[in-house]
């Protein structure tokens, strides 16, 4: 019944695997996918994972560094899978002991795991118990289900509160509609942004001296209020779930008023009890420090771009391809696509680029003014007479009402035939529950296949960040008409500059689509724009 089970090490090393009869399919595709979108993306939260066909569920043992994966047919419920996976991973520790206790990758090279007759033993208990039991079977398909369940369901089970934070988002964005024409040009000074942006900073959160006085706050108080929650487990106990409870329920609470979405901050918790239970622990200190390791190891890596975006390098690659590169921002009513649509063009124009903006807003008024104003500004910093005559940047446009999708294909063709080097196409802002404009959205982007289409999304936005993100994502494909639809490549931070040290947005929308924030917008002049830096924001979000 099972395709196959295997045990490696955190290392890499296949300790031992099983291949049920009859299977051909190599587990080594599957297994390479959990890891790679799973284990080393800090959502081990939830044990199991689906890869095409097969369903796969896995254990971590942190105490001597070894993950156990099996894998088993979709359409099969075996329902005594999560307690298999406990007992072979309990046999195997007893058994294995004193090899396993040797530390080092050669050791367990040299190390011969002869565990064929003791696994065919446990399946066949475990086959012969979940039969004996029949009638349970229903309760435990029930909790399976539970704990299958995708960030998605979850969030939209919540209908409640959610409902009233769109009502007051939409009042705030017809007032923003009414005061924008007024504010959006004040204060758009600038200085040179030639080469990369530099990364976003934080003053009061880098620095060695902040290091030491972070350790000390962990024995302190502050954060390490609930640290000192792990004081009574000194000696060689390993930690179990009842030991890190208190002290994961603080941790989600702290990271949610950080504005982390609510959903992240538990499936993050999740993942970091998965990765320490069973870990030996030492004294005190290492307690601390290791939850606290294991907390910004994993905000670190969630914020750690999967995929390069290189915007600088790719638009030679397409001028050299002599198309134009094309980039698309999208995102709900009043987050700022416009204004950093500016600020981006500012700098691809200092970095020696032509630039053609296209007005797909064609619903808003005033939206083509808006960035006619922002095309003659930046026309006079950039004289044509710096540049053969020619304007550096134009606008496309065509008015109000017209079809956007439409509107963004002339301006490609027109960008191609006039030798521009990129196209920006700004849409207009839309709630994501709108499914008509959401559905023009998805249009517009499955018709005109940008290069890149980024996702604009304000920082000061906590679970709302997500429920826009997933449905977004969800419009892009569900209306696109390609079976390798066209979702959200990156994220555009903005407002950074208004939250303080509420950095949580960024957590949540990188860690539910797994894009990149490639901007972080921090005001209103052109000069405004940075690179999203990890580091800064993990340190913001651990502090107290
Ligand atoms: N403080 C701050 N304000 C910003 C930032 N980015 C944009 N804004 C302001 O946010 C307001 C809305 O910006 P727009 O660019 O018009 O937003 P939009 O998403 O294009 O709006 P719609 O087209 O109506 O959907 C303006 O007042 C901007 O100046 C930022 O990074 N920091
Ligand atoms: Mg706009």
């Amino acid at each position: 019944m099972l395709d196959f089970f295997t045990i490696f090490s955190k290392g890499g090393i296949v300790l031992w695997c099983f291949q049920g009869t009859g299977v051909t399919e190599s587990f080594t595709g599957p297994v390479n996918a959990l890891i790679r979108s799973v284990i080393l993306q800090e959502r081990s939260g939830n044990n199991s994972y689906s890869h095409d066909a097969l369903s796969l569920k896995y254990k971590l043992d942190n105490e001597f560094e070894l993950v156990f994966v099996v894998g088993f047919q979709k359409i099969l419920t075996l329902t005594y899978v999560d307690k298999f996976i406990d007992d072979v991973q309990l046999h195997f520790r007893d058994r294995y002991k004193n090899e396993l206790e040797q530390k080092g990758a050669l050791a367990l090279l040299n190390s011969h795991f002869a565990f064929e007759d003791d696994f065919k033993m446990l399946l066949r208990e475990a086959e012969e118990s979940s039969k004996a039991r029949g009638p349970t079977s229903m309760r435990s398909f029930n909790a399976s289900l539970k704990s299958q369940k995708t960030v998605k369901s979850m969030i939209e089970t919540k209908g409640g509160d959610k409902g009233k934070e769109q009502g007051g988002k939409k009042n705030k964005n017809e007032l923003h509609i009414l005061i924008k024409s007024c504010l959006v040009f004040q204060g758009m000074q600038l200085s040179s942004m030639k080469g990369d942006l530099l990364a976003v900073d934080y003053e009061s959160s880098e620095g060695e001296e902040e290091e030491e006085e972070e350790e000390d706050a962990v024995e302190r108080g502050a954060f390490g209020g609930m640290f000192g929650m792990l004081k009574g487990l000194v000696g060689s106990k390993s930690l179990s779930q009842e030991d890190m409870e208190p002290v994961l329920d603080k941790m989600r609470d702290h990271l949610i008023a950080k504005n982390v979405a609510a959903e992240i901050a538990s499936q993050l918790c999740d993942s970091v009890a998965k990765k320490l239970e069973g870990k030996v622990m030492g004294t005190f200190t290492t307690v601390a420090s290791t939850v606290k390791g294991a907390l910004q190891d994993s905000l670190v890596q969630i914020l750690q771009p999967k995929r390069r975006v290189d915007i600088l390098r790719d638009v030679l690659e397409a001028r050299s391809q002599r198309r134009p590169f094309v980039i698309t921002f999208c995102g709900v009513n009043g987050v700022g696509k416009s204004t950093n649509l500016a600020k981006i063009s500012f700098w691809l124009i200092e970095n020696g680029f032509t630039v053609l903006i296209a007005a797909c807003d064609t619903f808003r008024a005033g939206a083509v003014e808006q960035l006619r104003t922002h095309q003659r500004r930046l026309n006079s910093l950039h004289p044509p007479q710096d540049h053969g005559g020619r304007p550096i940047v134009q606008l496309y446009e065509k008015g109000y009402g017209k079809d956007a999708a439409g509107i963004a294909m002339e301006a490609i063709a027109y960008a191609r035939n006039q030798a521009f080097d990129v196209v920006l196409v700004d849409t207009a802002g839309r709630m994501q529950d709108n499914t008509p404009l959401m559905t023009a959205l998805a249009k517009l982007i499955a018709v005109n296949m940008p290069d890149l289409v980024l996702f604009v999304g304000e920082a000061l936005v906590g679970n709302e960040a997500v429920d826009q993100l997933v449905k977004f994502n969800q419009a892009l494909a569900d209306h696109s008409m390609s079976d390798k639809p066209r979702l959200i490549d990156g994220i555009v931070l903005t407002k950074f500059d208004t939250i303080d040290d509420k950095v949580g947005a960024a957590i949540s929308m990188t860690y539910i689509t797994g894009q990149p924030i490639v901007f972080v917008g921090t005001g209103q002049t052109y000069n405004d724009l940075r690179s999203l830096n990890a580091r800064a924001v993990v340190g913001a979000l651990m502090k107290a």
